[in-house]
């Protein structure tokens, strides 16, 4: 299977995120995607290649004007008012406040983001873009006919919505994949979202719609991040409704737990009729992540990429989460291993 990657990823390298009440060093780092190229390559997964550049126009498909003119300016504007550190936003229009777009900077940080997980940086904007580019290159190979490619973005996307960041997502690499799948003729496309957390942003993007199904599996928002979505009875809504599945696990569920959820989601896909699948890949769910609940063994990523591989669908790999930065590398690509074996 081909491999898309690019050394963009590390344009973005922010100071640090609060975890504890301490600020403490970006658990989303670079050495994540070195972990994982060298996986690839120690394996000899196949050939890694460069992105090709698609332009704004697929992004623009999921996110609006607004949102695209300010990721791209924010650093710029920061930067012009004297600032050096990364630029985090710090209010938010949460509910009893107005949701209207202000003119200020800093005020429009807060209306597109969620939470303070998302800082940009002087090279953020270009390693988003470019994360983005490497998505579309793998999906571009699936829409010539092969039957799989591995995206290894970063940042990763799935929190993101149309004009929301969050969660150490700017742009919604999976979706916008998705959506690029159905511009080029395909019906029915579903989203196979196996990271850790809920990926709210695919959720939202696709909730009122029919054409993509966004199957969850991940920590119940009762107890983990991101808290305000992702619970079962989140089924979608008018066109949509009946084309969003989430699986919401307790804490310390292992694979026992885990696959049977996997079998329900894949089930549903197969119901659906979905004609391509897109995984959007975390392997956060690992037992020593340090931040999630989850307890999956290395081997359990085998047994994934075997059940997804068994949908027997041209199916995307697109990189996520994952926290483990010393094991990420055999997790992501048992995952590949175990779909390409099967
Ligand atoms: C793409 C992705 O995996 N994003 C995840 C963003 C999670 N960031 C917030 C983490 C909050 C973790 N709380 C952990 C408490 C540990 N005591
Ligand atoms: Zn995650």
């Amino acid at each position: 299977m081909l491999t898309f990657y690019s050394d963009d990823h590390r344009l973005h390298h922010a100071q640090g995120e609060m975890l504890n009440g301490e600020l403490q060093p970006c658990f989303e780092m670079p050495a994540r995607a070195d972990h994982v190229l060298a996986r690839v390559r120690q394996q000899g997964l196949g050939e890694v290649r460069e992105p090709l550049d698609f332009g704004m126009a697929p992004i623009a498909r999921i996110h609006t004007g607004d949102y695209l003119e300010f990721l791209q300016k924010a650093w710029a504007g920061w930067a012009a008012q004297g600032n050096t550190a990364d630029f985090l936003p710090g209010v938010f229009p949460a509910r009893h406040l107005r949701a209207k777009r202000p003119d200020d900077l800093y005020g429009q940080y807060g209306f597109h983001s969620f939470d303070c997980f998302a800082p940009i940086t002087a090279g953020t904007w270009q390693a988003v873009y470019t994360s983005t580019q490497v998505a579309l290159s793998a999906q571009q190979q699936l829409a010539q006919g092969a039957r799989t490619a591995f995206a290894l973005c970063r940042p990763p996307g799935h929190h993101a919505s149309s004009d929301v960041m969050g969660g150490y997502c700017y742009l919604n690499n999976a979706a916008i994949c998705a959506q690029a799948f159905l511009d080029q003729g395909a019906q029915r496309v579903a989203i196979l979202d196996v990271d850790y957390h809920h990926g709210n942003g695919t959720q939202s993007i696709f909730y009122g719609r029919d054409d993509v199904l966004v199957a969850n599996i991940h920590g119940s928002p009762s107890f983990e991040y991101p808290h305000f979505l992702g619970y079962a009875d989140e089924t979608g809504e008018g066109a949509g409704l009946g084309c969003n599945l989430n699986l919401p696990l307790a804490a310390g569920s292992a694979w026992d737990v885990w696959g049977a959820a996997l079998e329900t989601a894949c089930q549903r896909i197969a119901a659906y009729g979905a004609e391509v699948i897109v995984v959007s890949l975390g392997v956060d769910t690992y037992m020593n992540d340090p931040i999630s609940q989850f307890k999956l063994d290395s081997p359990d990523y085998l047994r994934m990429g075997q059940r997804i591989a068994a949908l027997g669908k041209p199916t995307l790999f697109v990189m996520e989460g994952g926290y483990a930065v010393a094991e990420i590398g055999i997790n992501a690509v048992n995952v590949l291993e175990g779909f390409q074996g099967a």
